[in-house]
């Protein structure tokens, strides 16, 4: 038997995983996924980077695991605040680990029924992501929200059915507050 070598690594302080593998994510890369069309092509001028991962990922066998960090900067299109695209696993039953470790923000979680959950997150809150469950993280702060996913080598994502019809509900700043409210554009 040729056994794997186990191994340590340190998140720095800005959520960088040293040698992992490094996803960069524009505005550009996002079109379609915020609601407010308008507010998107004017800062699409700009194009920000919304977020980044850090992924130390291993060949997709049952029983191993991947972790990754994500850097999600803070700002809003509109008044819907930055997020991460969110998912379902390509083997929709497998469950994940999400551990914030800096900044304010939350993550929004949908059945394929379209049943919402928001979990609030700030440092040191570890939210457990149940099968069949989509995920979508948000900052709704003003620093950039930095957090380490726990999930199965085997998972996969399957971005389509988010990216067609997105979640329920948005989150959103009004006068002040975090508010989700219900996606017009839902069906
Ligand atoms: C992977 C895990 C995270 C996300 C990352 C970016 O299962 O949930 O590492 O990949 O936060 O989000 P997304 O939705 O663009 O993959
Ligand atoms: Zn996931």
């Amino acid at each position: 038997m040729e056994y794997k070598r186990p191994f340590g690594v340190r998140i720095d302080e800005n959520g960088v995983i040293p040698g992992a593998k490094k996803l960069v994510r524009r505005l550009s890369d996002m079109r379609g996924y915020f609601y407010d069309e308008k507010a998107y092509e004017e800062l699409l001028k700009e194009d920000p980077v919304v977020y980044e991962v850090y992924a130390v990922e291993q060949e997709e066998k049952d029983g191993d695991l991947n972790f990754a960090t994500t850097i999600l900067y803070p700002g809003k299109v509109g008044k819907e605040f930055f997020f991460t695209k969110g998912h379902f696993h390509a083997k929709a039953d497998r469950a994940e680990i999400y551990y914030a470790l800096k900044g304010k923000g939350g993550m929004l979680l949908q059945t394929p029924e379209g049943e919402v959950e928001w979990v609030p997150m700030e440092p040191g809150t570890v939210v457990y992501v149940p099968p069949y469950w989509a995920h979508r993280t948000v900052n709704t702060g003003d620093e950039p929200f930095i957090f380490l996913a726990i999930y199965p080598a085997d998972a996969g994502h399957d971005y389509g059915s988010i990216k067609e019809k997105g979640f329920a509900k948005l989150v959103v700043e009004e006068n002040g507050e975090v508010k989700l409210i219900d996606n017009p554009r839902w069906k």
